[in-house]
């Protein structure tokens, strides 16, 4: 047990006094002596078989005793007396700024608040005005301090970060005192979700490009400001870092700011491996000289490296395969020549089949899969076998128009609870291509959904698995089902797996990563419910990208006639 141990339960012990109310001055001895044990020059066990303990300042009778018990014991009945009678929630209350023990306590008796959702509900509802010593200006900024903590402790989802983080760069790009503006961190890595945004600004004139940022009509308050970093919040109480460098240190900067810490980690070392220093102004030799910064790739070049697309840089490989110039030829937008799953209002799409189509042709894509919901998903309107005809007429009306442009029906089918496939199948090879899904009694746990997933797969009109783990951000949580084992029966099947775009993350990047190594096929797709929806497919190639998936393993980078080959050959 070491000194650091001692102080940190006299500290928990004077904070659970205070919360308790009791006299300030017990609550104080509690916290000089932890102080004081910290600055020991010796073992605080050597001072204790000595009987010299109530030589540290601060240390009395009563003190010393706790520390004797926790010493012999390594328990402290005093601080497992005072726990139970520490108002509930008090601890996590006491996170925000402004409320202290005694206000966490009054919140918590009068009121029943125990978190910060709470406490939020409550001042949002103009509870907290009327409480001894609480005004309504207190209970603003009560609250106000309650959303900024609370946003922290939450991630942000991609889909909603990226845009803001965007909207801001071009928005500060148009002041003249910045040359550039970008965004960095873990949206331009497209990590699935986002701790806090980050913006990186060249400028000569830092405090100028600070005071335009804060004016901007997104932001809502300036938390901190330095010379070269400052940190605004949204009026969401999203939080965003902005970092100021000089043009010539854009490129340096760029590859520090959008990390992942631990590439950046592994590339300072190999700098310094070869007596070089690496830092966000630039490349420096020992004697100061700086022979890199300016661009991006002029530093990964310097390093002897190639420019490592950021959305690979978590340290898992990448700067390995940049080295020996192995990296993977990832697939991009450009690339992608169909969606390959889409809703028209045949189901519970909101667009008509021939917007659907115009929206793609503008897209600059060659084809569109249509996949609306089967029969089963009852919610969605699904297809029955006649509006399904009566769709297939359409597509090749709207096909003779539109040539070479082709519209291909697919079907979203249903994995029945018993694994079956909901469509016969002689009727099920009448469409180009089969996604099958889970949908209904996914909410609940249910064991048969491994055996569900694996009965469409061995089914030979069963082309993809979309949306394979069944999770949606924020809502959903994924299924129970073996991951590996659906994994290898795709790949033994020939089956695809999809990466929906849409609001899931599923499969996640670090599935697709591990689905991608062991040689999986895949999908790319929207899952649009409407015209603006095709957008999502920059997600799904976003994380596509994250798993090191290149254009070969990857079926919507294909022109029709090699799509349907492959489908019909698996
Ligand atoms: P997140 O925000 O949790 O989604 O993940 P990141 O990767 O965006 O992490 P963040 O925002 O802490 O930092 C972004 C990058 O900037 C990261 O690679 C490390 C770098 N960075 C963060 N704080 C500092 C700093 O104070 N100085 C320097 N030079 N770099 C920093
Ligand atoms: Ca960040
Ligand atoms: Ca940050």
């Amino acid at each position: 047990m070491r000194n650091a141990d001692v102080a940190s339960l006299l500290d928990q012990i004077a904070g659970l006094l205070d919360i308790k109310g009791e006299l300030l001055l017990r609550v104080r001895a509690f916290r000089e002596a932890a102080q004081a044990i910290r600055g020991l020059g010796e073992d605080i066990a050597t001072l204790w078989r000595e009987d010299r303990l109530s030589d540290i300042r601060g240390v009395g009778t009563s003190i010393a005793g706790v520390i004797k018990a926790y010493l012999r014991t390594g328990h402290s009945a005093c601080l497992a007396d005072l726990q139970p009678q520490e108002p509930a929630g008090a601890l996590e209350l006491m996170q925000i700024p402004g409320l202290g023990p005694h206000r966490a306590r009054v919140l918590s008796e009068q009121l029943g608040i125990t978190s910060i959702e709470g406490l939020i509900r409550a001042a949002t509802n103009q509870a907290l005005r009327g409480l001894p010593g609480m005004g309504a200006t207190t209970e603003a900024k009560l609250l106000r301090e309650a959303n900024r903590v609370a946003a922290r402790s939450r991630r942000i989802p991609l889909f909603v970060a990226w845009p803001l983080a965007e909207d801001m760069a071009t928005q500060l790009q148009a002041d003249p005192a910045i040359v550039a503006a970008a965004p960095v961190g873990s949206i331009r890595r497209r990590k699935e979700t986002i701790g806090d945004i980050d913006v990186l600004l060249a400028t000569t004139d830092a405090a100028a490009a600070f005071r335009h940022a804060a004016s901007l009509p997104l932001v809502r308050e300036v938390v901190t400001e330095g010379p070269a970093h400052c940190t605004v919040l949204t009026h969401d109480h999203l939080q965003i870092d902005l970092w100021a460098v000089t043009p010539d240190q854009w490129g340096a900067a760029l590859q520090s700011y959008t990390g992942s810490k631990a590439h950046n980690i592994h590339l300072r070392t190999l700098a310094a491996n070869r007596g070089l220093k690496l830092n966000q102004y630039g490349l420096f030799r020992a004697d100061g000289f700086r022979f890199a910064g300016e661009t991006e790739a002029g530093v990964f070049d310097a390093l002897g490296l190639a420019w490592i697309p950021p959305e690979l840089r978590e340290d898992q490989g990448e700067i390995e395969a940049a080295a020996t110039d192995s990296l993977p030829d990832l697939i991009e937008l450009e690339d992608i020549r169909g969606d390959c799953h889409t809703h028209t209002t045949y189901s519970d799409g909101r667009n008509r089949l021939e917007e659907m189509a115009d929206a793609a042709i503008a897209r600059g894509y060659a084809w569109l899969l249509v996949t609306d919901h089967s029969y089963s998903l009852t919610i969605a309107k699904g297809l029955t076998q006649a509006k399904a005809l009566a769709q297939r007429r359409a597509i090749a009306e709207l096909n003779r128009r539109l040539a070479p442009f082709r519209i291909l029906q697919g079907v979203e089918l249903e994995i029945r609870m018993d694994g079956s496939l909901d469509c016969d199948d002689p009727f099920l090879a009448t469409f180009d291509m089969v996604g099958a899904s889970l949908h209904p009694g996914t909410r609940r746990p249910n064991a048969r959904h491994p055996a569900r997933l694996l009965g469409a797969m061995a089914d030979p009109f069963g082309d993809v698995i979309n949306q394979p783990t069944g999770g949606v951000f924020g809502k959903q949580a994924p299924y129970e089902v073996d991951m590996e084992r659906v994994i290898e029966t795709a790949i033994q099947t020939g089956t695809a797996l999809e990466i929906n775009g849409s609001h899931r993350f599923d499969l996640s990047s670090a599935l697709a990563r591990h689905a991608r190594d062991l040689g999986a096929v895949f999908t790319l797709s929207s899952d649009a419910h409407s015209v603006a929806e095709l957008d999502g497919m920059r997600y799904a190639v976003a994380f596509a990208r994250r798993a090191w998936i290149d254009k070969a393993h990857v079926l919507n980078a294909r022109d029709v006639d090699s799509l349907l080959r492959q489908v019909w050959a698996a």
